[in-house]
């Protein structure tokens, strides 16, 4: 088998042969797995909620025999974490787990998600198995720009770079300068953040006088936001560095869902961990290979926090047929939309419901407003365009200035990110007489 990209002599690596199971042992394992994993949602939930479920639907977890009977079982969603905030789907007790995340729901309170000891592992194991597809070795020098908290950005990619064997660096995100420095000095081969982040480091050392092209970096594994084959482009043209997407969501586990590999022909699902269905998002279907619709996912390994086809609301396809790279794993198409109104600033997941929430706790402002996305140097930009109530336009100048930090502050507290806030006069923002156009997104990806 070859690979034009620079795998050939290894289509088959030995630490990550469950990427190469002939696909028959695979779909056994994953039927074997998906039982396991649904007896455990529907046993274990605190909240009873896929209990619930599935007695209303008259399935029982000794139904499912083939991977075909997962169409007869609940879909699960955001919403189902937010009803249920903060541990409603964990399945053990606290003991058991060793580990949190949080990610934006859609008013002011995250979603949670927990992880048992073999959880990590899994989602470590992923990680690595990923890194090799991009061609990563424990030779390799690893900077993880994601951020490290309550994003599983930068640990997921710090816990497979150390699981790979390789030197990890975890710069985590912000200071550029800094960045740019352990990039060069430190002999960093490969760095993982978002692409913005990466187009802007990338700004920022031709600034102070760095050519990445003269450094030992070599590999970006980008992700946490979509982007297109044109930023790609644009990314290895300008820096010489070859650029892999790289996809997965807290609900799931963290980055590591699914990766390029060095084909860079689409994203290889690890699916004996994570089993993907496409289903269309209005009549809730299933779709055949090939024909686009959202990605909904069953986690086959979790312990802490099971999800049963949890609706990502990703845009995406299962590609038909075999990668050349000789994976078995199924591949999906690079993700660029979603099917909800979820936006994502720097890496941050933001839903105009929560700058709602933020603007509606302050007296005086009208619930019209719109959020105007922009990029500069590489990074998002977020404006806030808020209406002012006519009584409140008599003010002195004094305290519309107190009010524009009030703002600021809220949305700082609900979304992390700092938004640049206006002030518009009464009646300005344009009014829809069907659903309200909140957001102008001028990004280009
Ligand atoms: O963004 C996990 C992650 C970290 C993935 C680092 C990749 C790298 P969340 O914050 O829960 O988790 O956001 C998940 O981000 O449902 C997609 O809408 C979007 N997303 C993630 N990766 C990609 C990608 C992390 N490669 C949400 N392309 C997901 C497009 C992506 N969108």
């Amino acid at each position: 088998m070859h690979s034009k990209n620079g795998e050939a002599g290894r289509p088959f690596h030995p630490a990550s042969a469950m990427d190469y199971l002939p696909e028959p042992l695979l779909r056994k394992l994953q039927v074997q797995r998906l039982a396991e994993s649904v007896s455990r949602a529907y046993h274990g939930q605190r909240c009873g909620l896929l209990k619930k479920r599935m007695d209303e639907a008259g399935v029982k977890p000794e139904d499912v025999k083939s991977l075909e009977d997962i169409r007869r079982l609940p879909f699960s969603t955001k919403a189902d974490l937010r009803d249920t905030y903060p541990y409603g789907l964990f399945t053990l007790p606290d003991r058991e787990v060793v580990r949190i995340h949080a990610s934006s729901g859609t008013t002011g309170k995250p979603i949670v998600v927990g992880y048992t000891q073999s959880d990590v592992e899994v989602w470590a194991d992923a990680m690595r198995r990923g890194m090799i597809a991009c061609g990563l070795g424990d030779e390799d020098v690893i900077q993880v720009s994601y951020g490290y908290g309550l994003f599983t950005g930068g640990l997921g990619a710090h816990y497979g770079g150390e699981r790979l064997g390789a030197m990890v660096i975890p710069t985590s995100g912000g200071n550029t300068e800094r960045q740019v420095m352990v990039m060069q000095d430190f002999g960093v081969t490969a760095i993982c953040c978002t692409p913005s982040y990466f187009a802007h480091i990338a700004e920022k050392a031709a600034d102070y006088g760095v050519d990445i092209r003269k450094t030992r970096l070599k590999k970006g594994l980008f992700g946490a936001e979509p982007w297109s084959d044109a930023m790609r482009r644009h990314l290895e043209e300008t820096t010489g560095i070859q650029a892999q997407d790289l996809y997965g969501l807290s609900e799931i586990s963290g980055p590591g869902v699914a990766i390029e590999c060095l084909e860079q022909d689409g994203l290889h699902v690890f699916e004996d961990y994570f089993y993907p269905e496409i289903i269309d998002a209005e009549t809730l279907e299933p779709l055949p290979d090939g024909e686009e619709g959202e990605l909904v996912i069953t986690t086959l390994c979790k312990e802490a926090m099971p999800l049963i086809r949890y609706r990502t609301r990703d845009i995406t396809a299962i590609m038909p047929g075999r990668c050349s790279c000789g994976r078995v794993l199924r591949r999906i198409r690079r993700i660029g939309r979603r099917s909800d109104d979820m936006m994502i600033i720097r890496g941050v997941n933001v839903f105009p419901s929560q700058i709602e929430t933020a603007l509606l706790r302050i007296r005086g402002l009208s619930p019209n407003y719109q959020i105007v996305l922009t990029r500069e140097a590489g990074l998002d930009q977020m404006e806030v365009r808020v209406e002012i109530t006519p009584n409140i336009l008599g003010d002195r100048i004094m305290e519309l200035e107190g009010m524009l930090g009030e703002i600021g502050h809220s949305i700082l507290s609900i979304t992390g990110i700092h938004a640049k806030v206006t002030l518009a006069e009464p009646k300005s923002i344009a009014r829809s007489e069907g659903k309200a156009k909140r957001v102008v997104d001028r990004r280009v990806i």
